[in-house]
Parts: structure tokens; C-alpha cells; sequence
């Protein structure tokens, strides 16, 4: 198709905020983990460059500037440089934490830097050749949640583009002669398609978090003469969070486990060959319980030998956890025992056997606030989660009441 207008759009870099979740770094991959929100960053400048684009719309979030220091508002007076010197514009609407009058005062943006107040809705007209081809109406956020009427426009505007940033009432969003919601706010990515628009969260660019999982983008919207556009997500990220799920017989040796996260690890590096994955295992046994599995020393050498094996390269496989599942049952034996750990399992059972026992927590009296709320929201558990707790409350049993049987299996 043919490009009549070409943008990119983007939000949620937050350059202050380096990836977290791992409970130990190792040296040779700290910059690469603390760079990152930066690399996708500089990714989406040279992707606005290599395609010549029209415009980048930022929908806010970019950088809290008291945290990300000079090093942040030097980074991005820099790469908005480099746009201005191709002439590309950059429309930019604060979010929650890049508000624009945090931008100091004392340093002043580029020519082609387009920055919308959180105060009220301000419309900009883009122009090739003296023409209007697009108008952006953009609005910083504001914590009262704007209607997607406020962002409404004349039918006969140019590709009309609505910039702002939070939560909407989308259903609202079709009937306000907006082609493209330009949103912000939402780490996830998301579209809402529409036949005549499209509203797209684009998502961060680069996830920070172990429950931001997969590949993170920015977006690209192509434009066509009879105004028909295309969206298409391209990624930029250069570490990547992607937890693993291995089936495993419970009599498994080690040198099996080894192999099954061997292959995995394989294939993981060719799926995204030029950046770090980061993984969280998670082993589920099937078959009956065999303690060997849960041996420590296993746990050890298989930790120690996957990050050796995997994760020594900026393009590894860097393995975060390995966390083996209870098994799908104990012994019958124990749950007839005259022990402690007898009568635990057989309490334990009685939770597994009637759904209507609820989960009582005790009153704790180190967390403030409205307790009765605290509690029976984590009391109100889904019956699959409802059953994997019990197993590692069981499981847990087993470790401090089962020793001897424990040792005398392994
Ligand atoms: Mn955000």
C-alpha cells in the first residue's frame, strides 16, 4: 500500500525504571538490565529515522525526570535533536509522571517537539508542503477521567488523531470522528478496533517486570490516499521476560532435567536470538511423589549449571528461578499415620475435599488499614489456585514433619 502518511506511536518508556525481579544480578549483565528501558528508546528514534516517518506520537510516561536525572532529559533532547535534523515532528502528552511542567524550565525543547498541557485539549495541525495531511488532538493526563467526547472533531478534518493518556470509556470512542486513539498508560498492549477507528495502548517497549511477559513493541500506523491505514507492532525490546512450564516424571534424574531445560533453553535463544531472555521455571511433576526430585543439592547444581551453561552472554538465557510443583499426591500411607504430619495431611484433605471450607486468615495485626477488607480478599482464592495452595501447604507439611521418610527415599 502505498504511504500517504506514516507514524509511529509510542508510550510507557519510564527510563527511570531499570528491570526489577531477579533476586541476584550478575555482573555481566547489570548494564545490559539497567540500559534497557534506554535501548528501546533509542530503537523507536532510529525506527522513526530508517522509515522516514511523519510524525512520532508519544502518549506519556516517558520518564519520571526527578528519578531518570540528567542522564534521562539529556537522552532525550539528544534524540529528539536527531528528528528535528530530519525534519520529523514529535507530538508528546505527559502522563502520570512526566507531566509537562516537570519539564525544567532552564532547558528548552527543540523546534519540533509538540508538548499538549494536561490542563486543557489543544489541537495541532500537521502540515507536508503547506497542507494539512493530519490534525492531533492531544491532551496531557489528568486524573478526572476525560470523556472520549472532549477529543471530539469536524468530519471533514485530515487523518484525525486523538493523544492522550489513562483509562477511557472506549465504547464511546467510535462515534467521535477520531480515526486513531493514540493512548498511553496501559504497560500491556492492547487495541480496540473499531471499523472506522482504531484505539491502540501500544504497551512499554520494554518490560521491567517478571509478570510483563513476551515480546514488547511500538506501533506503526500507515495511511493510504482514501485514508485506509494499517497498525502493525514492531518490537524493540531487548530483554524479555518468558516463563517456562516443563512437564517432568516425578522419578525424573537429574541428567533428565538437564536435558528437558537444555532443549527449551535452545529454543528460546533462537526465538530471540539477538537479545537476554529471562526466565522463571516452573517443573511440574507427574506420577507418584518421589522426594529425589526435591532434593537440594539438585536444586543447586541445576540453578548453578543452567546460568553456566545459558546465561553467560548478553544474548543468554538467564535463568531467574527453578521451582518444582508439589507432586499430584503423597503417599497414601501418610494420611492414615497417628503423626502430626498424619493429622496435618488429613486436615489439609478435608480443605481439598469440601470447596464451601473457607480459608480463615488470622488476625494480623501489623497491617493497617480496613482489615476485614485485607482479609477477605485474600481469603477469596479461584478453585485452581484454591487447590495449588493447598498441595504447598501440604508439601510444606511434608519438609518440616516428614524428614525421616524424606531421607530414607532419597
Ligand atoms: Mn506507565
Amino acid at each position: 500500500m502505498a504511504a500517504h502518511l506514516k507514524f509511529l506511536h509510542s508510550s510507557d518508556w519510564h527510563l527511570d525504571q531499570p528491570i526489577t525481579g531477579l533476586t541476584e544480578i550478575p555482573a555481566h549483565l547489570k548494564k545490559t538490565l539497567a540500559d534497557a528501558p534506554y535501548r528501546a528508546a533509542e530503537s523507536i528514534f532510529a525506527l522513526a529515522l530508517s522509515e522516514k516517518v511523519d510524525f512520532l506520537l508519544l502518549a506519556g510516561d516517558l520518564v519520571d525526570l526527578e528519578k531518570g536525572g540528567p542522564r534521562a532529559a539529556a537522552f532525550l533532547l539528544g534524540q529528539f535533536e536527531r528528528l528535528n535534523e530530519k525534519g520529523i515532528m514529535v507530538y508528546w502528552c505527559g502522563g502520570s509522571v512526566d507531566q509537562p511542567d516537570r519539564w525544567p524550565a532552564a532547558i528548552e525543547l527543540p523546534a519540533n517537539v509538540v508538548v499538549f498541557p494536561s490542563t486543557m485539549i489543544e489541537q495541532a495541525a500537521h502540515k507536508r508542503n503547506g497542507k494539512v495531511i493530519a490534525t492531533i488532538i492531544g491532551s496531557g493526563y489528568e486524573s478526572r477521567k476525560r470523556s472520549p467526547v472532549d477529543f471530539r472533531c469536524e468530519a471533514e478534518t485530515p487523518f484525525s488523531i486523538a493523544l492522550c493518556h489513562g483509562e477511557f470509556d472506549t465504547a464511546a470512542m467510535a462515534a467521535q470522528n477520531i480515526r486513531y486513539w493514540a493512548l498511553g498508560g496501559r504497560h500491556k498492549r492492547g487495541v480496540l478496533d473499531k471499523t472506522t477507528t482504531s484505539a491502540v495502548y501500544p504497551g512499554t517497549p520494554q518490560s521491567r517486570l517478571p509478570g510483563e511477559t513476551g515480546d514488547h513493541s511500538c506501533t506503526m500506523v500507515v495511511v493510504d490516499e482514501s485514508g485506509r491505514f494499517k497498525v502493525s507492532e514492531i518490537d524493540v525490546d531487548s530483554v524479555r521476560w518468558c516463563p517456562q512450564k516443563l512437564s517432568i516424571a516425578e522419578n525424573a534424574s537429574l541428567d533428565d532435567l538437564k536435558t528437558a531445560i537444555a532443549d527449551r533453553c535452545q529454543k528460546l535463544r533462537s526465538e530471540f536470538a539477538d537479545g537476554l531472555t529471562l526466565v522463571k521455571w516452573r517443573i511440574e511433576p507427574h506420577g507418584s511423589f518421589n522426594p529425589r526430585l526435591r532434593n537440594g543439592d539438585w536444586h543447586t547444581e541445576l540453578l548453578a549449571w543452567a546460568r553456566l551453561e545459558f546465561g553467560q552472554s548478553q544474548h543468554a538465557v538467564w535463568t531467574a528461578r527453578i521451582a518444582i510443583d508439589p507432586p499430584e499426591s503423597l503417599p497414601g500411607e501418610w494420611h492414615e499415620e497417628d503423626t502430626i504430619l498424619g493429622d496435618f495431611l488429613r486436615a489439609v484433605g478435608r480443605y481439598q475435599a469440601d470447596a464451601s471450607l473457607a480459608f480463615v486468615l488470622p488476625t494480623y495485626k501489623a497491617i493497617d488499614g480496613d482489615e476485614d477488607s485485607w482479609y477477605s480478599e485474600l481469603s477469596r482464592v479461584d478453585a485452581g489456585d484454591r487447590e495449588l495452595i493447598l498441595k504447598r501447604a501440604a508439601m510444606a507439611g511434608v519438609e518440616y514433619l516428614a524428614r525421616s521418610e524424606m531421607a530414607e527415599n532419597a
